[in-house]
């Protein structure tokens, strides 16, 4: 009996300690590499990574791209949809709430980045918020600066297949 107590103690404290180690490494990591399809063949050698990390209530979105012309600003934001030959296929700006009396630059990402002499360029948007999993499934690449009051930025170029939030499939721990 005395053996068998001292078991049941050793099980509850494991049971304790547990779950709040664990929810304390929660995090999101999503990663693309791209572009997965090209719209514009003149584009055809730009090349993509997307990084994004969601944590704690926040999510951020690091964009990369080389290839591209050189001293020009690129409007990209995250999409709905996964990349398709269609430029349509990868759906509108992925948005967080519809309330118009939020500025769409606060409820969307969007990742707008001017290229260096080499054609190069970063940048990374941080939201106070995360991605519903599913929701999102890109990162395009625009012609043009994005509007900020309209949200638009012109052909699509280039399309990155990236599941932010994890996903349809309802995220999965940093890898
Ligand atoms: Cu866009």
């Amino acid at each position: 009996m005395v053996s068998l107590k001292g078991g049941v103690v050793a099980t509850l404290v494991a049971l304790t300690v547990v779950p709040a180690a664990a929810a304390a490494a929660s995090t999101v990591v999503d990663h693309g590499r791209g572009p997965t399809v090209v719209h514009d063949t003149a584009y055809a050698s730009a090349r993509t990574q997307v990084h994004a990390w969601s944590r704690d209530g926040y999510t951020q979105v690091r964009l990369m791209v080389s290839g591209l012309p050189a001293h020009r600003t690129f409007g990209a934001h995250v999409h709905t949809g996964r990349c398709g030959t269609d430029p349509l296929a990868s759906g509108g700006h992925y948005q967080h709430g519809t309330d118009a009396a939020t500025p769409l630059g606060e409820r969307e990402i969007w990742l707008d980045v001017t290229t260096d002499a080499k054609g190069k360029g970063i940048t990374t948007t941080v939201v106070p918020w995360t991605v519903h999993a599913g929701a999102a499934g890109s990162v395009v690449l625009h012609a043009d600066p994005t509007n900020p009051v309209t949200g638009a930025a012109g052909a699509r170029l280039v399309c990155t297949t990236v599941d932010l939030g994890g996903g349809a499939k309802g995220g999965h721990a940093g890898h």
